[in-house]
């Protein structure tokens, strides 16, 4: 049964009438830059064919009504016209309070809506299935009630909510990438000015994501202090963000002593994945996958060596998926970090080879079992 075939029967079932339309939004992979969305840097994800689907209906008063699909059709309810406060019990339920919270702090004159929401975005993979609600939920009510919103706002509520409503300080590049992605094409963002350039993926190329199944532990935290440890460098400089620094200003700042050497650790890792992911838009875009491999590689090297946010589990998977690609393309650990997903670019007649080696070798390697996702570069949020 489709996603959709799944909210109609619910959304039947629970209101007793047809759905007027559905709205869908992707998860992400990013393919390369790790880190760099809230240093005002550069990323290059591309939105997958695993996505979140709302069933939804206008409604004449103030209430807004949520079935979640996925959570034993649990219900939530709220009102436009009272404070939306979090919800406690229902984690899901804020993703969305979160979203028209601040739809109506912007100015917007909303009226409710009945939504059923299902998804298949894995969850607590580092794929984003959390900003692939929080876009859908935005571009239900934009399309409901024609807001005229661009993805790019879409994005920024969403990150909002995620911000201040569910409480992770997350970057844009979940949300713009899950409003904004383009079917066949990886996405370069600059998280400073919001402007996009689509890159073509060659026709020759698979992306297979791995799932490494390590239980993600102090993800929040770990992400926070990286952020800090951020700031604090670029404070040093007198600058907004790393963006703004160059590789000789932090040497040159470390060799005269001026930076903590775990301070001196991350910028590194933030300045040098910057140029790292421009080269690969460009590498990508002229089918260079030697070149992509290579980049890939010192990312992964940069994020386990620098940044610290690989784990042994994850180092592993990357080691054997690089072995099997060999030159054609590469691996590295994608996402927040601290476990989750590895992604890997290769040519599409190596997946199931690849495939095989990574289900006997990594369970034989670290007592954990791999799941395995072939994506497709999706559309990003919309009406269907
Ligand atoms: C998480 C965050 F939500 C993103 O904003 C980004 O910082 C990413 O980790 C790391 O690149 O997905």
């Amino acid at each position: 049964m489709s996603l959709k075939e799944k909210v109609h029967a619910v959304f039947q079932s629970s209101f007793g009438c047809e759905p007027d339309f559905y709205v869908r939004a992707p998860g992400r992979v990013n393919l390369i830059g790790e880190h760099t969305d809230y240093n005002d840097g550069f990323v290059l994800p591309c939105a997958i064919d695993y996505e979140t689907v709302v069933a939804l209906q206008r409604r004449d008063d103030d209430k807004v009504v949520v079935v979640a699909a996925d959570y034993a059709n649990q219900k939530d309810e709220f009102s436009l016209s009272q404070p939306i406060e979090a919800h406690a019990d229902q984690l899901w339920s804020n993703y969305i309070r979160g979203v028209v919270k601040y739809l109506l702090e912007k100015g917007f004159s909303l009226k409710g809506l009945n939504m059923v929401v299902s998804g298949n975005v894995p969850q607590g993979a580092g794929l984003s299935s959390s900003a692939s609600l929080e876009v859908a939920i935005g571009q239900a009510f934009n399309d409901a009630y024609q807001l005229g919103l661009t993805p790019a706002a879409i994005a920024l509520n969403g990150q909002e909510a995620e911000n201040k409503f569910v409480g992770c300080n997350c970057g844009i590049m979940d949300q713009m990438i899950s409003a904004s992605g383009e079917k066949d094409h990886a996405l370069l963002l600059d998280c400073r000015s919001l402007e996009t350039r689509l890159v073509k993926m060659p026709e020759d190329l698979a992306i297979l994501i791995v799932h490494s199944n390590v239980k993600r532990g102090l993800v929040d935290s770990e992400y926070n202090t990286r952020r800090e440890q951020c700031e604090t460098a670029a404070r040093h400089f007198g600058v907004k963000a790393l963006r703004d620094v160059t590789l000789e200003q932090l040497q040159e700042a470390a060799e005269q002593g001026k930076l903590e050497p775990v301070v001196y650790q991350r910028a590194r890792h933030v300045i040098t994945e910057n140029e790292r992911t421009l080269a690969a838009a460009d590498a990508l875009e002229t089918g260079d996958l030697e070149k992509m491999g290579v980049l890939m590689a010192e990312s992964h090297i940069s994020m386990r060596d620098d940044f610290a946010i690989t784990v042994p589990a994850i180092d592993t998977l990357v080691e054997i998926l690089q072995q099997h690609i060999g030159n054609d393309g590469g691996a590295r650990m994608t996402g927040g970090g601290f476990g989750g997903c590895v992604v890997a670019l290769l040519r599409p007649a190596q997946v199931d080879a690849v495939i095989a080696a990574v289900e006997a070798e990594y369970p034989a390697k670290t007592g954990l079992k791999p799941t395995c996702y072939v994506c497709k570069a999706s559309d990003g949020a919309g009406t269907f």
